[in-house]
């Protein structure tokens, strides 16, 4: 074997070499996982949301029945002007709310994850209007 065969020899194991690293390495690019965004962040960002202006006439919760299909994220904008006195304190049991709206502080907001008839009232259980999930 002379020089420039040995020379041709080594390039060739060399490419294959090469080659056969490249096949691995592109192997191991597919199994790896690609970013995906969060299970959890992404579903959110399909909610529909309902937003809702919120007041309070006539020593009720205005207005009364708030229907959304389940699975809105429901943002209530509470017109703070009009709340007072007991009503400012905004509850929604079911849905673990409990807010009390302030002028700078007004806005509730919550998934309606559950179908069904739920009363929203004051503490005293005053004002009283009905949330229907369905
Ligand atoms: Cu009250």
């Amino acid at each position: 074997m002379n020089k420039i065969e040995a020379i041709t020899v080594l390039a060739i194991l060399a490419f294959i070499t090469l080659a056969g690293l490249s096949i691995i390495m592109k192997g191991a690019a597919v199994e790896t996982p690609s970013p995906q965004p969060s299970a959890s962040i992404q579903p959110t960002a399909l909610l529909q949301t309902q937003t809702v202006q919120l007041s309070v006439k006539n020593g009720y919760y205005e207005p009364r029945t708030i229907t959304v299909p389940k699975g809105t994220r429901l943002r209530i904008e509470a017109d703070a002007n009009t709340f007072g006195g007991c009503m400012t304190t905004l509850l929604i049991p079911d849905f673990g709310i409990s807010k009390t709206i302030t002028s700078t502080d007004n806005v509730v907001e919550f998934v309606a994850d559950k179908t069904g008839s739920f009363a929203f009232h004051c503490p005293m259980g005053m004002g009283q209007g009905t949330l229907i999930v369905n």
